[in-house]
């Protein structure tokens, strides 16, 4: 069985990470078995980052895991996309979690207001 590792709930959160949720989500999508554990200390993640996935290995980072997880159930995520839309979708995915989500982060973390 998988084991997805994830942040432990916090802020009456059942997740503080979209990382580890989207993740989550698209496990129990496609309906695959799998139990989550979790892990506090991101310092302990192979990549120092939530969540990674264990399978037949260590899988980092939720863009990875998507693709195994396509790849395991034979396009089970992107196989109904052209490869046009995977490529738009590619683009935004970077936008919204490596530029937007901080900005997100910091008006959540740093703004007391
Ligand atoms: N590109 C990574 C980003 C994951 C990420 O930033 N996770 C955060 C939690 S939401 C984390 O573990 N941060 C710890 C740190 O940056 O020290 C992914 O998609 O999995």
């Amino acid at each position: 069985m998988m084991t997805l590792y994830t942040l432990p709930p916090a802020f009456g959160l059942r997740n503080p990470s979209p990382f580890c949720l989207k993740v989550e989500m698209a496990l129990t999508h496609l309906g695959l078995d799998f139990e989550i554990a979790t892990e506090a200390n991101p310092q302990k993640a192979p990549k120092g980052k939530m969540p990674w996935l264990v399978d037949d290995g260590i899988i980092p980072d939720s863009e990875l895991i998507l693709d195994h997880l396509d790849k395991k159930t034979d396009g089970g995520i992107f196989s109904a996309l052209a490869p046009e839309e995977v490529a738009v979708g590619t683009a935004f995915t970077r936008l919204a979690e490596d530029h937007l989500y901080w900005m997100v982060v910091a008006s959540r973390w740093l703004d007391d207001e």
